[in-house]
């Protein structure tokens, strides 16, 4: 068995290679070598755990609660590792990968500091010949595309950009090294997720924080707190059958959504639903009436709620017109979850700068200049979001036995059947892609149910013989349609987001994940397995 992949001169040979070592690539070397592939990984950072690894920025914490964003497939391991924390910070997160990786031996498969450039795909022996961007090859029959859905930062291109003299900061590439605020000017751009979490946490010690924003984001508090000792042994108590809850909901984690029609509850209890719902903090709060997210009117409930929230906590009104998005119903773009956000404007050491009447024209030396005047500034922080779902693999120039590359095959969007496999591109799985619950899901349980179900499919070519497998294009059509009519019955597809590719200039619009439920989608996936894989072709 390969374990220890060793730089040579000519391409290695392995069962398996997974690409990333984040919390999907870990469990799908730990899962493939439990069943005797040798394994190699490679993996672009210094050390494990992806997302987690480069998005080291102050502040940034998990949406989903840490009991829960965990791994499931373990029980000692479940019970062993104490989260402190009802949401995770991000080193206490970066610290159970790590402990994961230690723990199961998990790093001696991989290659850090390495990155796939392209693959292409040799028919005669079924095998995909990887290469690597140090200049190495690997050879595998099977490849896991584990490289994450959020991985591909974007760089805005706003004339000017390299001029800054000052210090450039990204949150999705944070330094190791603590950043200092104290008594700087700093400048952020952008309000999604990352932008939200930074926020309060700058503006406690730089001298000054301009936030620009071009769009208000729904966030609601994580009503963070420590995990009591009686809580976590309940929590012990009652794991598995939590992780059973799980796996049947709509999300990855233990919360379902009140069965009752909406319009049969009435005010005084949607009211306190509501309060109840606020309070679970976070993405939840996406999650509390039937229709929340297909009904405008219904939809509008939890919006006038989160309004009214807002608006309590600002002290300037027109402030609070500037914060409260207009453009979405709640929860159509992803729902941040913060600690402190819009109170943070209440400072007197912070400006909001809304780029809806005053846009950015250019950035200078000494800071950014928008139509109204130039903000100088000493820091400028880009958390400009990433190119999602699709930014990562369509990056590798990918190529099937047809000579085309993923990203040709995705031009028009991508195509997936299940959200695990391309047609065109045989024995390569992507994990936690278009096509899947993905984002929408708790991505790690969403990760243990990808590799299980694709080393499932290995495992069935194997016994039969096969060293190939492909899914089939009109499978793929069909899948794709279905992703798509899921979510045209939803407001989901009516909001710019990402999950819609609508931050990428040129990106064609599509609802990338697969909004039916993460139990929906593995009851999918179980009666593709039933039915011999249908949609799938095995060849040698
Ligand atoms: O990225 P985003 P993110 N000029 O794309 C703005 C997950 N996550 O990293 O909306 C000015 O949401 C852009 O403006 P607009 C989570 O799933 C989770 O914050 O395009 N502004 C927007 O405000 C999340 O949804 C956590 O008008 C520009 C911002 O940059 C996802 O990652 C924490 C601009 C980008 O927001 C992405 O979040 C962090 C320009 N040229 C992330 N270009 C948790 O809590 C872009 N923007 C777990």
């Amino acid at each position: 068995m390969t374990e220890t992949p060793k730089p040579q001169d000519g391409p290695f040979d392995c069962d398996v290679l997974v690409v990333g070592a984040g919390f999907a690539g870990l469990y799908a070397v730990y899962a493939a070598r439990r069943l005797g592939h040798s394994v190699v990984g490679i993996e672009a950072g210094e050390d494990v755990g992806g997302t987690w690894y480069w998005n080291r920025y102050p502040g940034a914490r998990c949406d989903v609660e840490s009991v829960d964003y965990s791994y499931s497939f373990d029980a000692e391991l479940q019970r062993d590792w104490r989260w402190t924390e009802r949401y995770a910070t991000q080193p206490e997160i970066l610290a159970y990968a790590r402990h994961v990786a230690d723990r199961f031996r998990l790093r001696r498969h991989y290659r850090f500091n390495e990155r796939a450039t392209a693959a292409t795909f040799d028919e005669t022996d079924a095998a995909w010949t990887v290469e690597l961007a140090s200049g190495d090859r690997v050879r595998a029959r099977w490849v896991i595309f584990a490289a994450g859905s959020l991985s591909t930062p974007i760089k805005p291109d706003i004339p000017g950009i390299d001029d800054f003299a000052g210090e450039m900061l990204f949150t999705a590439r944070w330094p190791e090294e603590p950043v200092s605020f104290e008594g700087k000017r700093v400048g952020l751009i952008g309000t999604g997720a990352s932008g939200i979490q930074c926020t309060p946490i700058i503006a406690q010690s730089a001298a000054k924080l301009t936030v620009f924003q071009r769009s208000p984001n729904y966030s609601v508090p994580a009503f963070n707190r420590k995990i009591p000792d009686d809580e976590w042994a309940e929590i012990q108590a009652s794991y598995h059958e939590r992780r059973q809850r799980s796996f049947a909901s709509g999300g990855g984690s233990p919360h379902e959504i009140d069965p009752r029609e909406v319009w049969d509850i009435d005010e005084a209890e949607r009211e306190a639903l509501l309060e109840d719902g606020w309070k679970m903090g976070g993405v939840l709060f996406a999650k509390i009436f039937q229709g929340q997210t297909t009904d405008k009117n219904v939809n509008s409930l939890a919006r006038d709620f989160a309004e009214k929230k807002i608006r309590a906590v600002l002290r300037d009104k027109s402030l609070a017109d500037d914060l409260i998005p207009t453009d979405h119903a709640i929860g159509t773009k992803r729902i941040c979850t913060d600690s402190g956000y819009f109170e943070t404007f209440n400072r007197d050491n912070v400006e909001l700068v809304n780029l809806r009447r005053d846009p950015i024209t250019a950035i200078a030396e000494s800071g950014v200049r928008t139509e109204n005047g130039m903000h100088d500034l000493d820091m400028l922080i880009f958390a400009t979001g990433f190119d999602a779902m699709t930014g990562t693999i369509t990056r590798v120039d990918i190529r099937g036995p047809g000579g085309q590359s993923v990203a040709e095959a995705w031009s028009s969007g991508p195509k997936t059947l299940l959200g695990l496999m391309i047609p065109g591109f045989p024995n390569l799985f992507n994990i936690t892609g278009p096509g899947s619950p993905s984002v929408l899901a708790n991505m790690i349980l969403g990760a243990e149910q990808h590799v299980n179900w694709a080393l499932g499919l290995v495992s069935a070519a194997q016994q039969h013989g096969h060293t190939m497998v492909e899914a089939r294009s009109d499978a793929a059509d069909a899948w794709t349609a279905h992703v798509d009519a899921i979510a045209g019955n939803t407001l989901f597809t009516q909001a710019k987001s990402w999950y819609m590719g609508a931050n990428v200039e040129g990106k064609k619009r599509t609802f990338m994940p697969y909004i039916g439920g993460f139990a929906a989608y593995i009851r999918e996936c179980e009666q593709v397995r039933r039915d011999g894989y249908k949609g799938f072709v095995f060849g040698s």
